[in-house]
This record gives structure tokens, sequence and C-alpha cells, in this order.
């Protein structure tokens, strides 16, 4: 017991002392707040001193702050990649010294070899399962679906859609009608979605609304409400995160079906660095968390207790 006590403390200790610069995005949605808490925790376990960097979803803020890490000479950074493209030439100056990058939950056009890897959901078969539900859902019947898409230019705005549009676009029932961004917030989200309803004579036409993400989902809830609908009902609303609020919706049967997307991604890209770093292991290019659908049928209630407190 004493050997693996000693070896469980010294696999922990490989990352002690180690400094490692995060590049977040902001604090947009309940689950990006979710995220960082998570890596703060995970970070703690594992004796790092983190530096944190909050970017207010600007790309320009990430590139500089990535370059502070440079100039202070962490062991590796972390980012959280607000857009795919406009990387290239900071990673490569991350590359050129010989610093490792590991992409949190969003991908990058850039080649391969520019980062370590990335831990990511797969956020085409997201959308894919979101569509899924829905095409169960409606079993045959017209349904004219309103979309809400994340950031512009983001890889989940990206991949969502794809997953979600392909597979309704497979059906001869089920019509996205209107799609627009609403920058993954909930403010947005309902202001986008009073204009669809304004747009849709009232909402009368709309069967469901798709968002890329829980947050947008709950603007829209309010937009749908204000417009004398009932949200669940009149509407149907799936999205995607698993954050606890679109769980107290689905108790109270304004939402019908979120994608889970785990807050946890910092863990599996520490235990990616620990080995790469103490024992120069290469990691996979990718290391995909799993998507579990949730719907109303799934004690809300619970999953809703399970998550409060997770740093939501
Ligand atoms: C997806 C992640 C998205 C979340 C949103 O991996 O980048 O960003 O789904 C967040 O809540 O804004």
């Amino acid at each position: 017991a004493g050997l693996a006590a000693l070896l469980s403390t010294a696999a922990h200790a490989d990352l002690t002392g180690k400094v490692i610069g995060f590049s977040q995005i902001g604090s947009e949605s309940g689950w990006r707040a979710a995220e960082t808490s998570v890596t703060k925790s995970e970070a703690e376990k594992r004796g790092i001193d983190l530096k944190f960097a909050d970017a207010q979803q600007k790309q320009e803020n990430q590139i500089k702050a990535i370059r502070g890490f440079i100039a202070q000479g962490v062991d590796a950074i972390l980012v959280a990649p607000v857009v795919s493209t406009g990387w290239d030439e900071v990673l490569g100056e991350a590359k050129e010294a010989n610093i490792p990058v590991v992409l949190l939950d969003r991908g990058v056009d850039a080649s391969a070899d520019l980062y370590l890897t990335g831990v990511a959901s797969d956020q085409v078969k997201e959308g894919a399962v979101a569509g899924k539900w829905l095409i169960d859902t409606v079993a045959g019947k017209d349904c004219s679906v309103v979309e809400l898409e994340g950031t512009v230019g983001s890889s989940p705005a990206i991949n969502r859609k794809k997953g979600f549009d392909d597979a309704v676009g497979a059906t001869a029932n089920i019509k996205v009608i209107r799609s627009q961004t609403g920058d993954f917030t909930r403010a947005k989200g309902k202001e986008v979605m009073e204009g669809f309803l304004k747009a849709e004579g009232g909402g009368k036409g709309i069967c469901a609304v798709y968002a890329h993400n829980d947050d947008m989902a709950v603007g829209a809830i309010q937009a749908i409400k204000d417009a004398g609908l009932k949200p669940g009902s009149d509407i149907l609303v799936v999205s995607i995160d698993g954050v606890p609020d679109i769980f107290s919706a689905m108790v109270a049967g304004e939402a019908n079906a979120t994608v889970e997307l785990t807050p946890n991604m910092a863990g599996p890209a520490f235990d990616a660095l620990d080995a790469y770093l103490n024992g120069g292991t290469a990691p996979e290019k990718a290391i995909i968390t799993e998507s579990k659908l949730f719907t109303q049928a799934d004690d809300p209630q619970g999953e809703y207790d399970r998550r409060k407190g997770l740093g939501y």
C-alpha cells in the first residue's frame, strides 16, 4: 500500500510546481464559467501554478495573453480558442519557444504540429444527437425549426450547425426556416428569438428552437413566454451543454432536451501534459469527450442537484 501511495503521489507530483498559462475565452455562458472553475480546481489538485487570462471573447486579447505566457517562459499553455482561424502565427511562436499548447473545448484551422493536442467533444455529433431527438419527437409531422447559432466562426457553431442541419435535412418534414447567431449568450439568444417570433407571425408557425448552447435556449424560453406561448410544448426547445438551468427549465416543462458537455476538459489536458513533460509521450491529436442526451424523462431535478455546486 505504501508503494502504491508513493507512486500515486509521484504521479500527481509530476506537475507540481509547473507554471501553466490558461487563455480562457471569457464567461459568456454558465458552461464557460464551470469550465474555468473546474480548470482551477484540477490545477490546484496537481500543484500547478495556473496563470489565468480572461479575453472577454476577443481573439486579440487571447493572442496577447499567449505572448505574455511565452515571455514568462511558462511550462505549457492551455487555450480555448474563441474562433477557429488566425492562430498560426502565435502558435508558431509558442512552438519556437518549445512550449507545448493544448486546446480546450474548441478547435483551430491550423496545422496539427502547432499544438500538442486538443480536448473537446465531437461537436458535429452533438448537433446530430439534437437533430435525431427532434426527428424522433415530431415523428413525421411537419416542423419548422429556428436555430440559434454560437459565436460566428467558432468551431462549435460551425460543427453543431453541420450536425443538426445534415440530420434534419435528410427528412422531408423538418425544415430550418431561420438561423442566426446568438453568440452563446442568454441576452443575445433572447433578442434573436424575439426577432424570429416577430418575423413568424408571433411564433405560431414555429415548432421548435435548436440552440447551440443552453444559455441561448434559456434566453429563447423567456422570449417565447413573453410572446404568450408555452416553451416546451407550443415550441419545443433542444440545446447543448447540460447546465443546471436547462434542467430546472425541464422540471418546469419549459425545455425538452439537452446534449451534455463536460466542463472538465482540463483534467485530460493536464494528464496529457504530465505524460508528455515527464515521459515524452505524445498524446493523440484529439481527446474526445462524451456527448449524452438528457430529456424530461431523465430525472431533471436530480441532474440539476448533481450539477449545482460544480462551479456553474
Ligand atoms: C463548446 C464550447 C461552447 C459551449 C458554450 O465546446 O466552446 O462555448 O457550448 C460556450 O456554452 O460558450
